[in-house]
């Protein structure tokens, strides 16, 4: 029984999720009874697009009540400190509002970017917590500090859906990008591309090396040109300094995927989560060309979040 959604040892059985999602996508209003009388809170402490509009949707599907609030723009100013006095300027605290959230909410939708500048609170993945421990409701992952699964979960699917032989060789490669991004994609696919019977290696400039609990198994290859060899998908994405916390050091454009990089290929997909600098991360060659799978990928979002929403609507 899946009681939260916030990564992938949530799952307790993957493939059926998987499997669960690929049914949905067949016929999305088999189970629009389920959801009837309940309600999904999505809280969004950063902006969103895709998680927020197919997330909404796949409870649309499910029958359910959807409530949404940008947190830092609509609610009261937050204190997250335990025992802090609060006599400055925020207005509640973390476990009060979440608690309170629980009250009108059967499943609880957050997004959490990480700070980008305190690593020891990032990667506890603080605010995140606070949810799994005052909400007393199932907590699902919008994009935590270190993780995006609804992301990895609709990645994996599409995967599934455009792969031409059963084991595919799949290339994370790091992109270039003016500002500092969370490592949050990288991490949660690369948890998700481990957990798969895929070839799967990720290249980056040497020192932009992700955290160790998310790329100690994986081939790592600092040569991209020798990485898109024989690649079925490359999935581009920029991510931050991991060691040298949050810092931009790197903007070597030779990193760009371009129409030239994917000639190295076998004939790969190429795949990103979205949003994308285009001709910065990739080029419009590439990204608008017909390799590129990037409108599926984001179809699918609404199906990966339809079957976790429908796993806990049946815990
Ligand atoms: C975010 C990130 O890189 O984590 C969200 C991606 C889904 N991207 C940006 O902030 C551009
Ligand atoms: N891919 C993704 O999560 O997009 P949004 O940030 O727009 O939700």
């Amino acid at each position: 029984m899946m009681q939260h959604f916030t990564c992938w040892a949530d799952v307790p059985q993957p493939l059926e999720l998987l499997a669960s999602a690929k049914a949905l996508k067949q016929n999305p209003w088999a189970d629009e009874g389920l959801g009837k009388h309940r309600t999904l809170g999505l809280i969004f402490f950063n902006p969103s697009l895709r998680t927020r509009l197919s997330t909404q949707k796949a409870a649309y599907n499910l029958g359910m009540q959807v409530i949404a609030m940008d947190i830092n723009e609509q609610g009261w100013k937050i204190e997250t400190q335990d025992g802090a006095i609060m006599n400055g300027d925020k207005a509640e605290h973390i476990k009060d509002a979440v608690g309170v959230m629980g009250q009108y909410c059967d499943i609880i939708g957050v997004r959490t970017f990480a700070t980008l500048s305190d690593q020891e609170q990032d990667y506890q993945d603080f605010t995140l917590e606070q949810f799994k421990k005052y909400a007393g409701v199932p907590i699902v992952s919008l994009e935590s500090a270190i993780r995006h699964p609804l992301q990895s979960l609709a990645d994996w699917l599409t995967i599934e859906e455009h792969k031409t032989r059963p084991r595919p060789k799949v290339v994370l490669t790091w992109a270039p990008h003016p500002k500092a991004l969370p490592q949050a994609v990288a991490n949660s696919f690369a948890e998700w591309m481990q957990n798969t019977d895929y070839e799967f290696v990720i290249t980056h400039p040497e020192g932009y090396e992700l955290a160790e609990e998310f790329s100690q198994n994986v081939q790592i290859e600092y040569d991209q040109n020798k990485a898109f060899e024989n690649a079925d998908f490359i999935y581009a994405k920029n991510w931050s300094n991991y060691k040298n916390y949050g810092k931009v050091l790197n903007q070597d454009m030779n990193w760009t995927v371009s129409a030239q990089k994917m000639q190295l290929t076998n004939q790969a997909k190429f795949m990103h989560c979205l949003p994308v600098r285009r001709n910065v991360v990739v080029m419009d060659e590439v990204i608008d060309g017909s390799h590129s799978i990037i409108l599926p990928q984001a179809q699918n979002r609404v199906f990966s979040a339809q079957a976790v929403l429908k796993a806990l609507l049946q815990r």
